[in-house]
């Protein structure tokens, strides 16, 4: 009971810090989160609703079909008879059940009806058969984590002229086929904070190497994209030496044995950088169980790294990042709902009200358009047994 109450505190901590990041296009410019973080996640004074801020354990099922309204607070806005699909990446990965619980949450609050595909594996093939069944079901709305930026135009395009409104969260996919993309901090950002850990953690020298997740993915190669930019165009990383980019798949095995091939092939290896928070759990372990001087860090859930993060040489990881996927799946739902009822069309300029997360204005980027839910979150000795319980 502590913990829930205490998981309660936290994710509405997590939903002030939210608060403070959204609609603003700032954030894409502004410098690493890395300092204020650790402000940021003192537990707010004041409890939210428990319904709304408790973190959903439950993994969601393969194809979740609630058509309840939910029991506790009145629906903002009517969203019963339509209903709206999220397709995750992946079965088996934690950060997406998390945000598939968020997005349920949300939907359901509205009176929405709400089904959620994980496919089998982490690939562009795997999504676009869901996506078919999907349009073969006269879905409202498809919200999609996307396994690759061009592959899924022909289906996205095709349920798009079905009239099913098209977003991405978390992973984009090419920007004229979706509406707008739910992205959950800046690109740019996420590099800067990711560059600057690893000049930290190596001393501003020597080798490193990055586990990422599949070759394909949208997100984790714009963010490594940033931090490859950052290296060519900022001489005070001339001394880092990037050995290479290896791919886990976001599958733990695969994640392990390139973590071991890594250790291996590089004995002057001095960081592994791992944005995704399977590679970095597989990694993680790996490092501790060696007992590697190798460090970590990247972008990972409190609950899984916990028991890596500290700054003593019995820790893998001395500190990382991440975003809340609970709300990240909250903001895509809501978003769902508003390109559902014509509130938005996605379009920059945009506003609409994603529930207790607050306003929202969609903003433009490289000629498309996103909505971005925050900053990144930095988890360290001082905060992690406080957010291990909560996502
Ligand atoms: C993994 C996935 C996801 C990414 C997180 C950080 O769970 O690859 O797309 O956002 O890591």
């Amino acid at each position: 009971m502590k913990k829930k109450v205490l998981s309660v505190l936290l994710a509405s901590a997590m939903v002030a810090s939210v608060l403070a990041g959204c609609g603003s296009s700032a954030a894409d410019t502004a410098a690493p989160a890395a300092d204020a973080a650790a402000e940021e996640a003192a537990p707010a004074e004041e409890a939210a609703p428990a319904e709304e801020a408790a973190p959903a354990e439950e993994a969601a099922t393969e194809a979740a079909v609630d058509t309840a309204a939910a029991d506790s607070a009145a629906p903002a806005a009517d969203a019963s008879g339509s209903t709206y699909a999220l397709v995750t990446k992946s079965a088996g990965n934690p950060f997406m059940e998390r945000m598939a619980s968020g997005f349920q949450e949300a939907v359901e609050a509205q009176g929405g009806t709400v089904v959620i595909q994980n496919p089998e594996a982490a690939t562009p093939d795997a999504q676009i058969s869901v996506i078919q069944s999907l349009i073969s079901q006269g879905v409202s709305s498809i919200a999609v984590d996307g396994n690759d930026a061009n592959a899924l135009t022909a289906v996205l395009t095709e349920a798009k002229d079905a009239g099913i409104k098209i977003l991405t969260l978390d992973s984009d996919v090419a920007p004229d086929t979706r509406t707008v993309y739910c992205n959950q901090a800046g690109v740019q950002q996420i590099g800067e904070t990711l560059m600057e850990a690893v000049y930290d953690l190596t001393g501003g020298e020597g080798d490193w190497a990055i586990l990422s997740a599949t070759s394909q993915a949208t997100n984790q190669n714009a963010w490594i994209d940033a931090m490859k930019k950052l290296m060519e165009s900022d001489s005070k990383y001339a001394k880092l030496n990037l050995v290479e980019v290896a791919y886990g798949d976001d599958e733990p095995q695969k994640s392990t044995d390139q973590t071991q091939a890594l250790l291996q092939n590089y004995p002057d290896l001095k960081v592994i950088c791992a944005p995704t928070t399977v590679g970095i759990a597989a990694a993680a372990k790996v490092l501790q169980d060696q007992k590697s001087t190798v460090k970590l860090t990247g972008l990972g859930l409190p609950s899984e790294m916990a028991e890596y993060i500290g700054d003593d040489d019995a820790h893998s990881c001395p500190y990382m990042y991440l975003w809340n996927p609970i709300d990240l799946g909250r903001l895509a739902g809501y978003t769902s709902i508003a390109l559902v009822d014509g509130t938005i069309t996605g379009a920059a300029g945009d506003k609409f009200t994603a529930g207790d997360l607050g306003d929202y204005t969609i903003e433009e980027i490289d000629g498309s358009t996103q909505i971005i839910l925050g900053p990144p979150f930095k988890f360290d000795p001082s905060n992690i047994d406080e957010w291990k319980s909560v996502y």
